[in-house]
């Protein structure tokens, strides 16, 4: 089984309910197990204006798939609920479901960047994923999730709720 810790986050409709249905569904992934799920957090958005704050988590999955059958099945689920690029304004979204860390892999595809190339740089990923992960090393950089985040210089707001 591999190790895999995902970012969840919505910005529309019952953000709640969107993450818990969406890690219900993670968890109905086909040889999947959904084995911890951070606090919630309110965050400001990150990267572009909106008044809609998002509830972002963290979640660790351990799962048999390999990493685009993955992407596959959580893209299923984004769609699901609703995440087509014609429906959503601006960048808005229901539900997105970001594959942060696959064990210690590295890799450089089209569709797919793992760890995920930007998750160094946001507040909103590092601070739920902190509770779950501190003592996890990111591949790439060599550092703990812990020491990522005190070193972070986002200052969009994170709130626990
Ligand atoms: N996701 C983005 C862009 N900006 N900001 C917050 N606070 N939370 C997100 O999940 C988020 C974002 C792109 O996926
Ligand atoms: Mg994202
Ligand atoms: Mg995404």
């Amino acid at each position: 089984m591999n190790k895999v810790y995902l970012s969840l986050g919505s910005n529309c409709g019952n953000k709640e309910e969107n993450l818990n249905s969406a890690i219900e569904e993670i968890s109905k992934i086909k040889n999947t197990e959904v084995k911890k799920i951070s606090s919630k957090y309110l965050t400001e958005p990150y990267g572009y204006e909106s008044s809609q704050w998002f509830l972002n988590c963290a979640v660790l999955i351990e799962t048999s798939l390999l990493p685009d059958e993955l992407l596959e099945a959580l893209s299923s689920i984004e769609k699901k609920y609703g995440r087509t690029k014609e429906r959503e304004s601006g960048k808005d979204r229901t539900i997105d479901i970001d594959i942060l860390l696959y064990e210690n892999k590295i890799i450089n595809e089209r569709n797919l960047e793992v760890p995920h190339p930007r998750m160094c740089e946001r507040r909103f990923v590092l601070e739920p994923l902190s509770e779950i992960a501190s003592e996890i090393i990111h591949p790439v950089n060599g550092k703990k999730i812990s020491h990522l985040l005190q070193i972070c210089k986002d200052s969009k707001k994170v709130l626990k709720k």
